[in-house]
């Protein structure tokens, strides 16, 4: 087992680790930037090291600094947690180089799968099913006229190096196609200075499900079940559950081989995620792997009893796994406490919480680094805490769910509260009845 552990994170992640290790007797070494002096991942850390100013490029994003901070401290591993160096293949291949143990994919494994035309290629290839289009990058207009012809509108152009809806174009008909073709590439280019895109049949209103993966050095890998995260505003996540109101045990049981065929492909290690689209038939498609941990990976904690930082942990350093997957036994949603404005776009609210009291009782979680007298710097994301129930059932989650965000008070910033306690009443929502589009009809002006 590691002796000590950098942890190149900031915020709730990394208190979140920090937790785990000091439950393994592992040490921790946080890193910060010097805007978040007084968070509480500093304090909690074994050990604190500064490695530069607010912007993220100077400091959780410079990777001599990173590297700097763990030959100092002696760090025999180094979590990324997610975001910032999570998938960099440059910073993967760096921490080997210098006898660090990444705790997250190899840089071979990063490439492959965050490229995105060519991780679905190797997902066709070992049986995962994709949706119909175009193989590997389109070359020409032409090419992507005659494929949609092919395919049916409408298609969506995707950018390989993309993620996250950059670099995406839906197009309806043929004569949309060239300028769609022209934008997408740009935005691209502009994005990721790659301009490869390719191309889709664009499935309406979707699921996005995604299943947990583990996998260990010694070949076995195991799901976990899914995750629904459907709720989404502009990409950004905002409510997940599981199970998915939406599968079946039969459909569960299809998504978790397939991702696990996946997997096993290409050998993975450590935990990762696959996430699919789901259409209304519940036919499912391979959408992207994640080769990180996730926001959103508590649920799966809550509902299976089973800590995935300390199995990440413990696969890294070249542990076995039991080898068994893992079936929901109860129900839990996470809601994200976001410092933004629900009624005002979402407008981030950084800033000084000048009160806070956090909901409790059975069946709540919460993963936060913020305190009373915390203030929320602007320079990262807005993302202040996750509030995580869980009950026997999804109604009686819902219900939970409602209880502890009508305890939260949370003042000097706005946050995405308010918004939460609209969508647990919302009768769509209660009904199970949701797609990816589900937020792009909400009333966000009504909200109290
Ligand atoms: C799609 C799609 C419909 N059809 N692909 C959005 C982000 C990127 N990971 C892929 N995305 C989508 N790909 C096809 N062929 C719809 C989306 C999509 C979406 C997917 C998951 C969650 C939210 C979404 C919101 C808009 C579009």
């Amino acid at each position: 087992m590691f002796k000590k552990i950098l942890i190149a994170n900031r915020g709730e992640i990394a208190l979140r680790i920090i937790r785990t290790c000091k439950e393994m007797g592992v040490k921790t070494v946080a890193v910060y930037s010097t805007a978040d002096k007084e968070s509480l991942h500093v304090r909690f850390a074994d050990e604190a090291v500064c490695i530069g100013p607010p912007p993220s490029s100077q400091s959780y994003l410079n990777i001599p600094n990173i590297i700097a901070a763990a030959e100092i401290t002696n760090a025999d591993a180094i979590h990324p947690g997610y975001g910032f160096l999570s998938e960099n293949a440059e910073f993967s291949r760096i921490c080997a180089d210098n006898g660090i143990k990444f705790i997250g994919a190899s840089p071979e494994m990063i490439n492959q799968m965050g490229d995105k035309a060519s991780a679905k290629a190797t997902m066709k290839k070992a049986g995962v099913p994709t949706i119909p289009g175009s193989e590997g990058l389109l070359k020409s207009v032409e090419e992507g006229l005659k494929i949609a012809e092919q395919i049916k509108y409408p298609v969506i152009l995707k950018a390989t190096a993309g993620g996250g809806g950059r670099g995406m174009r839906i197009v309806k008909d043929p004569s949309e196609f060239e300028k769609a073709w022209n934008d997408a590439r740009t935005e691209s280019k502009a994005a990721f200075g790659n301009d490869g895109l390719y191309l889709e049949k664009f499935v309406v209103e979707p699921r996005h499900i995604e299943i947990q993966l583990i996998g260990d050095q010694h070949g076995q890998v195991a799901h976990l079940s899914e995750r629904d995260c459907s709720i989404q505003r502009r990409h950004q996540k905002l409510v997940e559950e599981t199970p998915s109101p939406f599968i079946t045990d039969e459909l569960r049981e299809n998504m978790g081989q397939a991702a696990i065929a996946g997997a096993k492909a290409i050998n993975y290690e450590g935990v990762g995620t696959i996430e699919f689209l789901v259409d209304a038939n519940r036919d499912f498609y391979f959408m992207e792997m994640n080769t990180r941990i996730q926001v959103e990976h508590p649920i799966t904690e809550e509902v299976i009893d089973y800590d995935l930082i300390k199995e990440q942990i413990k696969v890294a350093a070249g542990e076995k796994i039991t080898g068994k997957n893992y079936y929901p036994k109860m129900h839990a949603i996470e809601c994200r406490i976001n410092a933004e404005d629900p009624k005002n776009g979402f407008r981030p609210s950084p800033g000084k919480i000048t009160t806070l009291h956090t909901p409790g009782g059975h069946g709540v979680r919460i993963d936060s680094h913020v305190y009373s007298g915390y203030t929320i710097p602007p320079n990262y994301d807005s993302m202040i805490g996750k509030l995580i129930v869980t009950a026997q059932t999804r109604e009686e989650a819902l219900v939970k769910m409602k209880r502890a965000l009508s305890e939260f008070v949370i003042e000097g910033i706005k946050t995405t509260i308010p918004f939460h306690l609209k969508l647990m009443d919302d009768p769509g929502f209660k009904a199970g009845n949701f797609t990816t589009k589900y937020l792009e009809d909400f009333d966000f002006g009504s909200i109290e």
